[in-house]
């Protein structure tokens, strides 16, 4: 289904009075309104394909209805998203789940929705029905070459795919690591896993990037082959310019100070961006913003000063994905509330007052600091958000013109309540 410019429209005009009050009061304080609403029309989020069904857990899974039966309904569910955000952009794909049959036409249908192909995924966490060997005890760190090299060849395919589509990115992300002490040489799996990281990085084209993601626990509970950052970065450090560290929120053992993270991980150009989602315990996979909201304020801060400093893009210079999974919302709401949240914090963090932190940090002004940064957290910038959606086309209240306009219900009926996305 294709959401109408005039339906959008006519939701709009009756929030119009409301939102002009709202976000009037509000844009008065900022002195440079017209850059901050820029900035958030042009930040876009990928939303990864396999969050558009219902995520399950390990216990079960209770599936949705009218999900995405195919790689071609699964860009229609961006496009919707797009449509009602302007902020959804683009789209990243999973391989094998998402194979292109026809990738011309695969392109042109994402075009359309104006969506572009994000970061590639591979998968060597699971063995698929047709490959020689098993991934049961790891791919690119296996004891046994013939499976590494299986692993490097399926990368090696979904960097091609990728190219079809005009994508210019791969994650890798490992499950490798041992469940038991014991189990593992840890050095000779770092180089293995090295040496296969070289050859996929030896495969890469010219304007491409390698994103190498850590997780600290799971599936694997004693060890971890790329665990952390600091592992992360060692594998981006030795392969090369074109490698960078993939922060996933949800992949640190608790407590962890991320923003710590991605502020040096920033300052030393090895930041590749973001698998943005939320958690209370572990990888959660929760949505966006909607346990620790302040955290991710605080990520924006270290990414906004950071990226300034360095005179990046913020748009377009680090990678911006969702990586989420849904056991009771609706999926397309869910991912609504996600990148809401995202571009919440990244409001917020827009209008700090930076030089008044740095000369309250500069003075040891700790008190002064704490009020400069909660001056900006604490304020409602949702009619700033909602703003640069109007003018950029999108709705004033995405998640409400959803219901209004019944998408699923209508989803359902062209695709039946009994259809399951691929994916986990
Ligand atoms: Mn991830």
């Amino acid at each position: 289904m294709l959401l109408h410019k005039n339906n959008i429209a006519n939701h709009n005009e009756a929030l119009l009075a409301k939102h002009k009050r709202q976000f009037g009061f509000v844009a008065e304080e900022i002195n440079n309104i017209e850059t901050v609403l820029q900035k958030l029309k042009d930040f876009q989020i990928a939303i990864p394909s396999w969050a558009l069904g219902t995520g399950g857990t390990r216990f079960g899974r209770f599936a949705g209805a009218g999900e995405p039966r195919s790689l071609e309904e699964k860009i229609e569910d961006v496009g919707l998203l797009h449509a009602l955000n302007q902020s959804s952009g683009a789209i990243s794909l999973h391989i094998p789940w998402d194979i292109p049959t026809d990738a011309k036409a695969i392109k042109a249908l994402a075009a359309q929705h104006g969506l572009r192909f994000d970061a590639m995924n591979s998968n060597t966490f699971q063995d698929q029905a047709n490959q020689q060997y098993s991934y049961k005890f790891g791919s690119l760190q296996h004891v046994d070459k013939a499976v590494r090299k299986q692993a490097i060849d399926h990368n090696i395919e979904v960097i091609k795919h990728g190219v079809e589509l005009g994508s210019e990115s791969l994650t890798v992300w490992l499950a490798d690591g041992s469940s038991f002490p014991g189990q593992l040489n840890f050095r000779k799996a770092f180089n293995n896993t090295l040496e296969s990281l070289q050859e996929i990085y030896a495969a890469l084209p010219d304007n491409w990037k390698l994103f190498v993601e850590y997780k600290a626990f799971e599936p694997n509970f004693y060890s971890m082959t790329v665990g952390d950052w600091g592992q992360s970065l060692l594998y981006a450090n030795k392969l090369g310019d074109k490698a960078y560290t993939l922060v996933d929120l949800g992949h640190h053992l608790p407590n962890a100070n991320i923003e710590q993270i991605v502020a040096l991980l920033l300052n030393e150009k090895k930041l590749a961006g973001f698998h943005f989602n939320d958690s209370k315990y572990g990888d959660d996979d929760l949505t966006v913003g909607s346990i620790n909201p302040y955290q991710l304020f605080l990520i924006f801060n270290e990414l906004v000063e950071g990226m300034d400093a360095r005179g990046m893009n913020h748009a377009k210079d680090l990678g911006w994905m969702i990586d989420a999974s849904h056991n009771v919302k609706d999926p397309l709401e869910d991912l609504l509330q996600s990148v809401e949240a995202i571009k919440i914090a990244y409001a917020q963090a827009l209008i700090i007052d930076t030089k008044a932190l740095q000369d309250a940090q500069q003075d040891n002004d700790v008190a002064k600091c704490q009020e400069i940064l909660q001056a900006a957290y604490r304020t409602d910038v949702r009619p700033l958000v909602a703003e640069a959606r109007l003018q950029t086309g999108g709705a004033l209240q995405p998640v409400q013109l959803f219901r209004q306009e019944k998408v699923r219900e209508q989803l359902i009926k062209e695709r039946g309540s009994k259809t399951v996305a691929t994916g986990l």
